[in-house]
């Protein structure tokens, strides 16, 4: 099912004159009712009248995080504050948080656009969708609750947490649907398992599922230990939340609703435009949004586009699982790591649980890193020797995709934290020192 066809089938060419008519009244807002934006343009010698077409994008400044930061709390609000009625917020890794702002029609988008998701993953109006993102300012639990309102889906808002509830509620509700981090997923996985109720007595089919980056193996896992399908939803709270992109029943990548968001590949050092397919950093510019519009922001996630219509019939760009975010690659020893690469291999292998962490420090001026990872109940009882065999393996394996060796270390199953929102998959110590 398509929720809105004009908008997701409409050819490349419609497309585009339609993102270069809104970009042009976006930017015409932001310019006369936001400082910070007429400033920035004013010093690269731009103004509203050089932007026409969508192709005049490239002539516009960059935004980044450190310009929400840096306009802390509202000062790149495009309205009035008596147009905002919503504010939702992401904490930082330091300090204080991002904020955005939504006018009442911002909010109607963001329901359009999830409901879009909502609908591609096969949920409607006959459906029970349980939401275990958090509820609160981080944007996951209202957005994908915005989401399965829109589509009349009746939706059963548990935010994170209270595992043994979720499991009670899900069964005896009967959610056909559940949204939340993968991560948590997994974990609602193994408490099914405890609960004892046998699987045929859950209906649960469909996950929603996102706000960090997960592979092609953790799908797997997912699918298996869940017995649904489970689709990817990408978003962030600087572009309005979940509902930037969404997949299909093909799971061939992951749709953006780019009438509302005009994304870019562009190369994350330099900043210039990168040729379609490349992979390079995801840049978005909001071309509908009223409280806080952000131009051409730079997102820090790693992926590539495909423009290609896709066998669903959307026609809406596509683009490939997150490899991770430029500043989530580790360099050690030299080498770039990013934790996707480890999950991937790890979730390849069946002795495997895909729980793990990635340690590294810094011991007399030399990277050491470590992987640890969780072995299934039934290999870890195995004779020591098996086990040292399967560590070999997976040094292996790792060094041949990694390009470098690190320590493996096995540890038992559920040794490892487990996470009820976004899971912390990486303790560097080099960056405490
Ligand atoms: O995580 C919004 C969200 C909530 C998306 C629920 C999906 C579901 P932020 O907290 O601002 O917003 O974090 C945004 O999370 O730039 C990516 O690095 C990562 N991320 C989000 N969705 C995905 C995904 C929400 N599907 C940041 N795959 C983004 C990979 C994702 N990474």
């Amino acid at each position: 099912m398509i929720w809105n066809e004009t908008m997701e089938c409409m050819s490349r060419e419609d497309m585009r004159k339609l993102q270069g008519i809104r970009l042009k009244r976006t930017v015409e807002r932001v310019y006369h009712n936001c400082e910070p934006y007429r400033k920035r343009m004013q010093e690269k010698g731009v103004t509203p009248n050089d932007i026409q077409t969508i192709d005049d994008i490239a002539k516009l400044p960059f935004t980044s995080k450190s310009d929400l930061r840096d306009y802390y709390p509202f000062g790149l609000l495009s309205v009035p504050m008596s147009e905002i009625v919503r504010l939702q917020a992401s904490s930082g890794t330091t300090g204080k948080p991002i904020v955005v702002g939504y006018t009442r029609n911002d909010l109607n988008i963001w329901g359009e656009v999830g409901a879009r998701c909502f609908t591609s993953y096969g949920l409607g109006k006959n459906d029970v969708v349980q939401v275990s993102y958090g509820y609160g300012l981080f944007t996951g639990g209202l957005g994908a609750h915005a989401a399965v309102e829109t589509i009349g889906g009746a939706v059963l808002p548990m935010s994170s947490g209270n595992t043994e509830k979720q499991i009670m509620l899900m069964h005896d509700f009967g959610s056909v649907g559940l949204a939340c981090t993968p991560s948590y997923a997994l974990y609602l996985a193994d408490a099914l398992l405890d609960s004892k109720i046998p699987r045929e007595e859950f209906k649960l089919k469909i996950g929603a599922f996102g706000a960090e980056p997960w592979t092609e193996g953790m799908r797997k896992e997912l699918q298996e230990k869940l017995g649904i399908k489970a689709y990817d939803l990408y978003g962030l709270t600087e572009i309005i939340g979940p509902g930037v992109g969404h997949e299909c029943e093909y799971q061939d990548g992951t749709h953006l609703c780019e009438d509302h968001f005009y994304p870019e590949i562009v190369d994350p050092v330099t900043g210039e435009p990168l040729p379609p397919g490349a992979t390079g950093e995801l840049v978005f510019s909001t071309i509908t949004k009223e409280g806080m519009p952000l131009l051409r922001f730079r997102t820090r996630d790693l992926t590539s586009l495909n423009y290609e219509t896709c066998r669903c019939g959307r026609t809406s760009v596509r683009m490939s699982r997150i490899l991770g975010r430029c500043d989530d690659m580790l360099i050690i020893r030299g080498v770039n790591v990013f934790p996707s690469q480890v999950e991937s291999v790890i979730c390849e292998i069946p002795q495997l649980e895909p729980h793990y962490l990635l340690i590294v420090d810094r011991i007399n001026n030399l990277d050491s890193f470590e992987v640890q990872v969780e072995v299934k109940d039934a290999f870890f009882s195995d004779e020591m020797s098996k086990l040292m065999e399967l560590k070999k393996y997976i040094s292996h394996r790792l060094q041949s995709v990694l390009g470098i060796s690190p320590d493996v270390k096995l540890v038992e199953p559920r040794s490892i934290e487990r996470s009820q929102g976004k899971a912390k998959r990486v303790i560097d110590k080099r960056m405490l020192k």
